[in-house]
């Protein structure tokens, strides 16, 4: 893309209402605008990093082995009724009556409308185990929408439901859940760590909550220090086997880590001191196993072996998809803006003309971008007429992990420069060397 052509709204000023500095960022860099409070639009810029995260989330999803689908973003309440969730759900739940006098709601999430379509089409455990999942808009009506994307009233969750015979089957779709979101959060360059929690309005006893640790996190969060030391890597997995997703959970959970809702000062006590930590952390998903709630509620059943009816054993799995943009920057970022890492930059690498229509510098930018492009990469070339300043701080602003500086003094020693936006560290190379440097870079990404 070039940049003289794209749409990129750049902010000199620093929005006065946004508190945390993912927020002013995501304002700065053109990514969002707030079209009304916790309702944003997504700019070009914004979007691309929005569809990087999602599929990211798929790619993860679906080697798993979860199907992906889609359902609405408006339901009818009757569904809710019938779980008994329509009162319960609160003032969180918009709800909406159509021109006949229908009682509707966006929905908030699909526990409802994914059983109903279940048990509307499954009737045998010969159909078992099946995961199904979509991404798409959630509404919830949050008292107090803040901190831009992170608690937003609309926004994008990757919701998935499984649906099993047993317990045992179901505790193995909730470990797929989670090595799954540990691989997937790791793609993004984040570290989020399982913690137990509460099952509040979805319901559940067995729940984890996925944090990402930053002091402007909402949630409070207590854990055994050792815990931040794991990683998974790139071990491989086999989704089939439930002894191995059971020693990646018993791996990732077996150390001390609550939110404040599950913590117990006594238990706590029994880490060893130095290893003690409290701190802040942000919410990026969350897991449920909730057995036959739903289920019974619903008529959810299938007829087992035995040919006895039985209620399936189900669990729902979240990921907050746009709030992950938020947590993303508040790990990665310093004051000149964001640092993209790599595994979800909107573009891979800039390039920056120092000397607009100087032909040599034109033709090397030029190549840059066809070399670059050709490797299947994303470039964001800079061809605007403006200061070598002005364009440098839009690069660091946007965060792109590589920029490529072309200008005729380089040109005539045969270099460009290559700076990291991570280190700042900057190396003059040929073109091509250049090039295949960060080609490298996201080579297996
Ligand atoms: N049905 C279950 C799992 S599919 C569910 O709704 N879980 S949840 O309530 O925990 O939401 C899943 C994820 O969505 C959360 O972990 C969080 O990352 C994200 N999320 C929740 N509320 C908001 C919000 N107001 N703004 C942005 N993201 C949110």
């Amino acid at each position: 893309m070039r940049l003289s052509r794209y749409f990129l709204p750049v902010l000199k000023e620093t929005p006065a209402e946004a508190q945390i500095v993912s927020h002013r960022l995501m304002l700065r860099a053109g990514m969002i605008k707030q079209a009304s409070a916790g309702i944003y639009s997504w700019l070009p810029l914004g979007f691309k990093v929005l569809r990087r995260i999602e599929q990211i989330v798929h790619e993860e999803q679906q080697r798993a082995g979860h199907i992906p689908m889609l359902m609405p973003t408006l339901q009818s309440a009757d569904l809710w009724r019938e779980s008994g969730r329509y009162d319960d759900y609160g003032q969180e739940m918009l709800r909406i009556t159509d021109r006949h006098g229908r009682d509707m709601l966006y929905g908030p999430t699909n526990e409802e409308l994914i059983t109903d379509i279940f048990r509307s089409n499954v009737g045998s455990y010969k159909d078992l185990p099946l995961t199904l999942y979509h991404i798409q808009w959630k509404f919830r009506d949050e008292v107090r929408p803040r901190f831009g994307v992170m608690r937003g009233r609309e926004f994008l969750m990757k919701d998935g439901y499984n649906f099993d015979l047993t317990k045992e089957d179901a505790l193995h779709a909730y470990n797929r859940h989670l090595v799954s979101y540990l691989r997937s959060y790791e793609r993004m360059g984040l570290q989020a760590i399982p913690m137990r929690a509460d099952g509040g309005p979805i319901g559940g006893d067995y729940t984890h909550e996925f944090l990402v640790l930053a002091e402007t996190g909402e949630s409070e969060v207590f854990y055994d220090s050792e815990i931040t030391d794991l990683k998974f890597g790139e071990r491989e997995i086999d989704y089939d086997d439930v002894g191995q997703c059971q020693s990646v959970l018993e791996e990732f959970t077996s150390r001390y880590a609550r939110t404040d809702e599950t913590h117990d000062e006594a238990v706590f006590a029994e880490v060893p001191v130095a290893r003690r930590r409290s701190a802040r952390g942000i919410e990026v998903g969350q897991i449920f196993y909730f057995g036959t709630k739903y289920s019974e509620a619903m008529g959810a059943t299938v007829i087992d072996a035995e040919q006895n009816q039985v209620p399936v054993h189900m669990g729902s799995h979240g990921i907050g998809v746009s709030r992950l943009l938020g947590a993303i920057i508040e790990a990665s970022h310093d004051d000149k803006g964001i640092i993209w890492p790599e595994g979800v930059t909107p573009f891979h690498c800039g390039i920056v003309n120092l000397k607009q229509g100087d032909d040599a510098a034109d033709a090397a930018c030029d190549g840059l971008y066809a070399a670059l492009t050709a490797a299947g990469l994303e470039p964001l070339y800079d061809d605007r007429k403006e200061r070598a300043g002005g364009k440098f701080a839009t690069m660091d602003l946007i965060g792109l992990p590589w920029r490529i500086t072309v200008g005729p003094r380089g040109l005539k020693n045969g270099v460009v420069e290559l700076t990291s936006r991570k280190t700042g560290e900057s190396e003059e190379l040929s073109p091509e060397a250049a090039v295949a440097k960060v080609v490298a870079r996201y080579a297996g990404l």
